[in-house]
């Protein structure tokens, strides 16, 4: 075996073991069954806005037309999230800032947070 390919499986070992170690690191730190974060509408003019507050959604339950998009503005002390059930909107978790989602298709969406399950709220599109 020449020294390259000897250095070439070395790295690709190594490569490998560092993926491993990243998912474990991952997995410890991912909140259970939180699905992937969905980036914010950054940009886009929301049409109903909702407040995260300690500790619930107001108002919890909202209506928009489809195309139309809803706005989460959180000033909760502790940590909160906007978690769609059909893991269509995600946010990250946070206590200030707002996050943003344009929902284009008819139904009702529900959602909660990710870390206290007595908040939940409803997007109703029709
Ligand atoms: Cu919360």
């Amino acid at each position: 075996m020449s020294t390259a390919t000897r250095a070439s499986l070395g790295r690709r070992a190594f490569g490998s073991l560092m993926v491993a170690a990243l998912a474990g690191v991952l997995a410890a730190c991912a909140p259970q069954k939180k699905p992937a974060t969905v980036l914010s509408a950054a940009g886009v003019q929301a049409d109903v806005t909702v407040a995260v507050i300690d500790n619930k959604f107001e108002p919890a339950n909202v209506e928009v037309k489809p195309g139309q998009a809803v706005r989460w503005v959180f000033s909760g002390v502790m940590e909160h999230d906007v978690v769609a059930e059909d893991g269509s909107f995600v946010s990250e978790l946070q206590t200030s800032g707002e996050y943003v989602h344009v929902f284009e298709k008819a139904g009702d969406y529900p959602y909660d947070c990710s870390v206290h399950p007595e908040m939940t709220g409803v997007v109703s599109v029709r």
